[in-house]
């Protein structure tokens, strides 16, 4: 009888183990689109003055995410831009538009390996900085 309780009791064990081994299979990443709008009010290059320059910059933070082929990707997408930002990675047919100061979660399995662009289907690549998915073999 005590024998048998502790054999049921290892094996609930081992199911749990069982389970946190395919929890590790999960990756989850927090990704905060931020916007830097900064005013340069003059600027002399090589001899030459400029006033009121207005550099618009959006990036992902971070800008680059890392997991092995197989596993199971939450990303979790802050958007603290005070305009609509994109977040796109075509070889996995995600195309998403958050809002404002919207959050939103995206989940899929990294099924093929490879660098993958990360990017905003909104606006110009020299305005919102692409970033990368890379899924190692
Ligand atoms: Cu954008």
């Amino acid at each position: 009888m005590k024998l048998s309780k502790t054999l049921s009791a290892g094996l609930i064990a081992g199911l749990l183990f069982a389970a946190g081994a395919v929890q590790a299979g999960e990756k989850n990443f927090k990704v905060i689109i931020n916007a830097y709008d900064t005013n340069i009010p003059e600027l002399n290059i090589e001899g030459v003055t400029v006033k009121n320059i207005r550099a618009f910059n959006v990036l992902n933070e971070p800008e680059a995410i890392a997991v092995h082929k197989g596993a199971k990707v939450k990303i979790v997408v802050e958007n603290k831009s005070p305009i609509s930002e994109g977040f796109s990675i075509d070889e996995y047919g995600i195309q998403e538009v958050i809002k404002a100061g919207e959050t939103k979660t995206i989940s899929f399995v990294a099924d093929k390996a490879g660098a993958f662009t990360i990017w905003c289907q909104l606006h110009p690549k020299n305005i919102h900085l692409p970033g990368t998915l890379n899924v190692i073999e």
